[in-house]
């Protein structure tokens, strides 16, 4: 009964007297709207506010930042994408779940229906529930016919409406699933996935290599769609095959039409950009708009997805009720598999900022992202030094709503998010592609790992060391001196917390 009161204290306290309107009105109801953007692959310095090179232009996303609370110690969880998503859907570590690895499009879904997740917390609080984007979860229970009912997936996790595509603009099947069900499919012409082996007679960049338009570097060499060879193979569904070049603008649309269908109740959108993740593919009316090449306009790109989505909540009367929270899933890269120029048009920009390593680092560039959130008249510009990770939205934003809802893993940082405070969390556990680092306050630690120092074909150094890593984050943000040798006290403290908090 007292945490009730207080509940009802706290959201009169944020949300001022103006809740004498009917709850339904959206436009000044105690439950604000929480859009979530989330990009793919962009990197700590791919934004103007965080540093990038005067070409990448993001005026949208910097107001945001410059607007909102800019956090500078941001993370994801994992320096890859799936269990990036499954840390920020589940607010619980990935490395808890053996299965929250970089899926293929036939992978199962990984999060259990019984989970608690963010959308199942708000839509116990009434909210209306959507994704528009990437999903790159899992679908179905092992084996998916991808001609009928796609489930579970999405809309068993807590999703009231969900327009997804099933993995990564990289993998197939290249259709977009809306509803658990494949769009625009024509029955006459059955769509087939396989990983494992090709379709008989069915062209592949290796058999048809006249047939790409994209050239591929590493992987991505099984079969063409649009002229763009992927991973994985797929025969049939030609009708409801997407176009990689309107994907942006289709995913806008579709983020559009939520926002103005539930205008009129509390609502969560996880709006997942595919951009900048390969292949890159920005509309032409973005080609050579940074002087970077399609990496380059593909950020630029989706940064004007993201001025238009603002846009429609101005227009409807939503913007000062409706809490904006963007971040990436991982850490930059560029040369990803396909020939795109990213390396070679990249000049003095710096997609990780000044951290080292990127997408599939232990280092700070795999899993240290933009960050930022934005509620015009609620929360004051400023930038936070504050701890964060993504998997503490579901706490924070369930203490925000008035729910009681929560996980082990994912701490309430309300205060942080809403600016009023500068403390974050004390300690967070880092995870790239199955390793794990320690982070405590300023200090990062990383075991020692066997295996390459560095991925030679995406060029990043990946963390191995067969020496235990210490860094002071503060002193040294981009990971230069070791400090283990010289502090090792601090050094079995660290392993000590982690092994704590691992559970080992
Ligand atoms: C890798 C792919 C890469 C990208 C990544 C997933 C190859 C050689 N590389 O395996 O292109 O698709 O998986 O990216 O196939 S993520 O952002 O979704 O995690
Ligand atoms: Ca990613």
């Amino acid at each position: 009964m007292k945490s009730y009161f207080l509940i009802l204290l706290v959201s009169t306290f944020f949300f001022g007297c103006s809740s004498s309107k009917p709850e339904k009105e959206n436009k000044t109801s105690a439950k604000p709207n929480i859009l979530l953007i989330y990009l793919d692959d962009l990197g700590y310095g791919d934004m103007g506010a965080y540093g990038a090179s005067k070409r990448l232009k993001t005026p949208n996303m910097d107001f945001l930042a410059h607007n909102g609370v800019q956090f500078t110690n941001g993370y994801a969880t994992s320096a890859t994408c799936t269990p990036s998503r499954y840390g920020l859907l589940t607010g619980t570590y990935p490395w808890k779940n053996v299965n929250a690895k970089i899926l293929p499009g036939t992978a199962p879904l990984i999060i259990g229906t019984e989970q608690l997740t963010l959308p199942k917390m708000l839509k116990a609080e009434g909210y209306a529930t959507g994704i528009v984007g990437k999903w790159h979860l899992g679908l179905g229970n092992g084996y998916v016919d991808w001609n009928k009912t796609i489930s579970p997936g999405p809309n068993e996790v807590g999703f009231d409406e969900s327009y997804i595509m099933a993995a990564t603009q990289d993998r197939v099947p290249t259709v977009y699933i809306e509803n658990n069900k494949v769009v625009g499919l024509n029955p006459q012409d059955p769509i087939q996935v396989n990983y494992e082996k090709n379709f008989e007679g069915e062209p592949t960049a290796i058999s048809n290599p006249e047939m790409v338009d994209m050239k591929w570097h590493h992987g991505h060499n099984n079969s063409i769609v649009n002229g763009i060879p992927r991973i994985g193979f797929m025969k049939g569904g030609e009708a409801a095959k997407w176009d990689d070049y309107e994907m942006a603008e289709h995913f806008l649309i579709k983020a559009k039409e939520y926002i103005e269908q539930h205008k009129d109740q509390p609502f969560f959108l996880y709006y997942a950009l595919q951009q900048p993740h390969v292949p890159r593919t920005p509309h032409p009316r973005f080609k050579g708009k940074s002087g970077m090449g399609p990496r380059g306009d593909a950020i630029i790109e989706a940064d004007w997805c993201i001025g238009e989505l603002i846009k429609t909540l101005e227009k409807q009367g939503l913007l000062e009720n409706t809490l904006v929270i963007l971040s990436s899933d991982n850490g930059p890269v560029l040369n990803d598999g396909y020939y795109d120029e990213a390396e070679e048009k990249l000049g003095d920009h710096q997609p990780a900022g000044v951290l080292r390593g990127g997408k599939y680092s232990l280092f700070d560039g795999g899993t240290r992202v933009p960050f930022l959130t934005y509620w015009k008249g609620k929360i004051k510009p400023t930038k936070s030094d504050a701890l964060v990770c993504q998997m503490d939205l579901l706490s924070s934003i369930s203490a925000l709503v008035g729910s009681n809802l929560k996980t082990d893993d994912s701490e309430n940082l309300l205060s942080a998010f809403l600016g009023k405070s500068k403390i974050g969390r004390e300690e967070l556990i880092l995870e790239a592609t199955s390793r794990t680092a320690f982070r405590k306050n300023d200090w990062l630690l990383i075991p020692p790992y066997e295996g390459p120092v560095a991925l030679k074909k995406v060029k990043i150094e990946i963390g191995n060391s067969d020496q235990i890593q210490l860094y002071n984050l503060k002193e040294d943000p981009s990971q230069q001196n070791n400090l283990a040798k010289i502090h090792p006290d601090k050094v079995a403290q660290m392993m000590q917390a982690f092994k704590a908090v691992r559970g080992d």
